[in-house]
Parts: C-alpha cells; structure tokens; sequence
C-alpha cells in the first residue's frame, strides 16, 4: 500500500514573513498520518519554512536544484544547499520551468541523478500540452519524458521517487483533467516504470496527479488506483488546502 503524499508547489508567491504567516495558519489543518505533506516553497523562504514547520509532519521541499555540485553558476542553488537546512524533497522538471527557463528532458535526468547522489527526494514533473493531447500522443510523449528522466537511476532510487503527472492545459487554468484522463496516463506511467524497471519497482513509486486540483476535485482524483496523491498550485495557497489533504474525510 503506498502513502500517500500531498505536495504544495507555492511558485512564486509568498515573501518569507508571508510564508510564515501563511505555515502558521495551515499547520493545524494538514495534519494527518494518512499521508506526507510537503510545502514546496521558494528558495528564498526555505530556512523560514524549516524553522516554522518544526515539530509537525509537515516536509519542506524546494523547487528547483542545479545538477552541479558548486562553481559559478550564478543564481543556481546546490543540491548541498538543501541538505544542510534539511530540505528532503525537490520539483524537478515542472512544466514553468521547461516553457520559460529552457529546461529539457535532459537537464531533468541530470537533476533527478544528482538529487538522488545527495538523498533528496524528486518530485519528477511530466505532462503533455493541449496539442499533444489533441494529436492522440499523450501517453507517447509521456512515457518518453519518463525514460529520459529515469536514464541511469537505478531500481531502489526508482522506488523512493515520486513523479507528477501534470497535463500542460489543465495548469492554473481551472480546467482540471476529468478522473479518468489523469487515471489513464497515471497508469500508463507507472506500466512504463515496469517495463524500464519491474512490477515491484512499479508499485512502489507514487505518482501524483497536477493541473487545478480543488477541495472539490480531489476526493475522487486522489481515490483512483494508480494516482498517490496530487501536486497542487493555486489551492496550496489557501486554507483549502487542508481539505484537500484530507480529502477522504
Ligand atoms: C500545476 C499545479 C502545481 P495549479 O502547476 O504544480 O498548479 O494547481 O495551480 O494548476
């Protein structure tokens, strides 16, 4: 049986007192054993984020990482960075990140490599756009961003990863993929995770789905076989995101 786990990818939203602020009032309202809970928050915010989420369940994740370990890369951040504030987890890949920072499949492989060298957890992020969907080769383009991503991450890293399925045209649009497009190319993914792998590495890892999840659209996304909680945006932001981590009660 797989835990659960519920992410919030803040983008770029909330200065760190706001952060603090927004921690505080959230804290009492995701709690739950049920699943794990990560604030993915921004860069600047993370130290705060630590210091405000202490004595909860509640993780801290970061972004993005750079896939070096140090030098002059200016304005990346080093995987050793977050290990030494204790940050565990890290979107890699999102779809923002891919349109507007020139991220590519490659780019990704080479993060989520360099995450696992470092024991953080990735959040590795896929989806198609509205016309790939269109062109009926979703479940084609998706299972290449998996392959590429997971080149070279071995069976028990493959295991601990944690991969969101985010459809491009469903992200901060309202449009919430219906339960059975998200279900279908959740299923998809974790068939190509047996073929790259094996069933057991299959059934370990945990797929998210992502793209407009509400209090209202969760319960029956987050119920559906093959789909192990979600990665949220707008929702994260508001109290409503307790109601989504506890969407089963
Ligand atoms: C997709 C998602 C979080 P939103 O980007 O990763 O954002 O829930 O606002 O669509």
């Amino acid at each position: 049986m797989r835990k659960k786990i519920i992410a919030g990818n803040w983008k770029m939203n909330k200065t760190p007192s706001e952060t603090v602020t927004l921690i505080n009032e959230l804290k009492p309202l995701v709690e739950t054993k049920d699943a794990d809970v990560v604030f993915c928050v921004p860069a600047i915010s993370l130290t705060t984020a630590m210091e405000a989420v202490k004595g909860t369940n509640i993780q801290i994740g970061a972004q993005n990482m750079y896939f070096e370990e140090s030098g002059a890369y200016t304005g990346e951040i080093a995987p050793n960075m977050l290990t030494d504030i204790g940050v565990k987890y890290v979107i890699i890949g999102h779809s923002e990140r891919r349109e507007y920072f020139a991220e590519t499949d490659e780019t990704v492989n080479k993060k989520v490599l360099k995450a696992f060298e470092h024991g953080i957890t990735p959040i590795i992020c896929c989806g198609e756009s509205l016309k790939q969907r269109e062109q009926g080769i979703t479940i084609d383009f998706v299972r290449q961003q998996i392959k590429i991503a997971f080149l070279n991450v071995t069976a028990d890293q493959a295991k601990e990863s944690v991969i969101a399925y985010e459809p491009i045209w469903a992200i901060g649009t309202g449009k919430v993929a219906t339960t059975e497009q998200a279900e279908e190319v959740c299923k998809a993914i974790r068939e190509c995770i047996a073929e790259i792998y094996d069933a057991v590495t299959a059934e370990a890892i945990r797929i998210q789905y992502g793209g407009s999840v509400s209090a209202a659209s969760a319960p029956d996304l987050f119920s559906q076989p093959n789909i192990d909680g979600g990665l949220v945006g707008g929702a994260s932001l508001k109290v409503d995101f307790g109601k989504i981590v506890n969407y089963n009660k």
